[in-house]
């Protein structure tokens, strides 16, 4: 049983702004949940969101707003009748709300959480992942004044540290042929690379596009509009470089959309951004069945988030080097104790411990808290 939900709005500096096509992101502005039972035990989740519709339609505010106004009152009604049981049950109860995958993905996780801590087993083993670590990438930011040697300093300092494959941010025309012809001709054709758009292109740079299958990049990410899976489907008949999408995916029916009108070769699975564990754990299988590409993004999360995505990459079915570059690269002092860290391009994934595996630093948590509300049941 369910006695209370504690909702607190936290704000981590990153280290460095990061800049992509829409705009740059200078913090982690999350939402954590904190579900605790009767017994005491406690499942975390974690909302990424920020300040700006920019990335998705939601933000922090309109994550407070739905678990305080709709979310909460569905899930006090499911408490007082007795009627929750498994996680994919829990998270049906909010499917009369439209839309807010990332913020009901989030809450969700809470409770697998929970239910991994009452059942004292590791998240990883209710997920069925079996790999003990994980191969991972870097995703790097569109440098200040697109400053070419800052690029080269970061992709340098990323091949030393093992980093399985770098992903770039690229911007239509100021920031996408420029830097690609530098780093093939700087580091040769074996660097493993991809780019990410985040939708800054539209149909009518089809041309454009084009020209970036010269570079042997592993895929390109979200080249077009979030909504736009008929003009990637049309896209992807003319480019050689298979496409990745990543604000396209919304839920597992999306994905099957995908599929059917060839939309994509590959998906970036974000747990909360397709609506949580259940549907990312689905994503996964549905793309390893029908030859589709998988591996595990980032929204910048901290160690909390970052544990849920290290134990679904740990999956079988993920077959790409993964966004999960280390809690450590981007905060000075993360809200786990150790961060998240990569070693040689492997992150481990712990096996026989409880939930995410990990110690929360709830001292540090109070300090970054900005907003705090507790949710009792009885
Ligand atoms: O498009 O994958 C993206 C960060 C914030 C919002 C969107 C994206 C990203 C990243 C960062 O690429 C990946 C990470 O290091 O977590
Ligand atoms: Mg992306």
């Amino acid at each position: 049983m369910l006695n209370k939900v504690i909702l607190r709005e936290v704000r981590l500096p990153l280290i460095e702004p990061f800049y992509m096509s829409f705009g740059v992101q200078t913090h982690n502005e999350s939402i954590l949940v904190e579900l605790i039972d009767e017994e005491g035990l406690s499942g975390w989740g974690e909302i990424p969101l920020t300040y700006d519709p920019s990335y998705c339609y939601e933000t922090t505010m309109t994550g407070w707003h739905i678990l305080n106004d709709f979310m909460l009152p569905l899930l006090k009604k499911k408490v007082k009748s007795r009627e929750l049981t498994d996680p994919i049950k829990f998270q049906q109860i909010f499917h009369p709300i439209r839309g807010h995958p990332i913020t009901k993905g989030g809450f969700g996780m809470a409770y697998w959480v929970l239910k991994a801590e009452q059942q004292n087993c590791s998240l990883g083993k209710l997920i069925g992942s079996k790999r003990t670590s994980v191969p991972v990438g870097i995703s790097l930011g569109i440098p200040n004044n697109n400053d070419i040697n800052q690029l080269f300093e970061e992709v340098t300092d990323s091949m030393n540290a093992g980093y399985k494959r770098i992903k770039i941010k690229i911007k239509p025309y100021s920031w996408d042929t420029i830097p690609l012809e530098a780093l093939r001709k700087e580091y040769g054709d074996n660097l493993p690379l991809m780019v990410d758009a985040n939708g800054g292109y539209t149909i009518e740079d089809m041309n454009h596009l084009k020209k970036l299958d010269q570079f042997n990049l592993m895929m390109i990410e979200q080249p077009l509009a979030f909504n736009d899976l008929v003009n990637h489907s049309r896209l992807q008949k003319e480019l050689k470089t298979p496409i990745c999408l990543d604000e396209s995916i919304t839920s597992f029916a999306d994905t099957k959309r995908a599929y059917h009108i060839k939309s994509c070769q590959c998906i970036n699975i974000k747990v909360t951004r397709v609506g949580g564990i259940a549907d990312a754990v689905k994503i996964a299988k549905f793309c390893s069945e029908n030859q589709i590409g998988c591996w595990g993004g980032g929204m910048l999360e901290t160690g909390i988030g970052g544990m849920v995505n290290l134990f679904l990459e740990a999956q079988d079915e993920y077959n790409y080097p993964s966004d999960s570059s280390g809690s450590d690269t981007l905060f000075l002092q993360d809200i786990i104790d150790p961060p998240i860290q990569s070693i040689n391009g492997m992150v481990n994934v712990p096996q026989n411990s409880v939930g995410l595996g990990i110690e929360l630093d709830l001292e540090r948590i109070e300090k970054i808290t900005v907003k705090k509300k507790e949710f009792r049941f009885n």
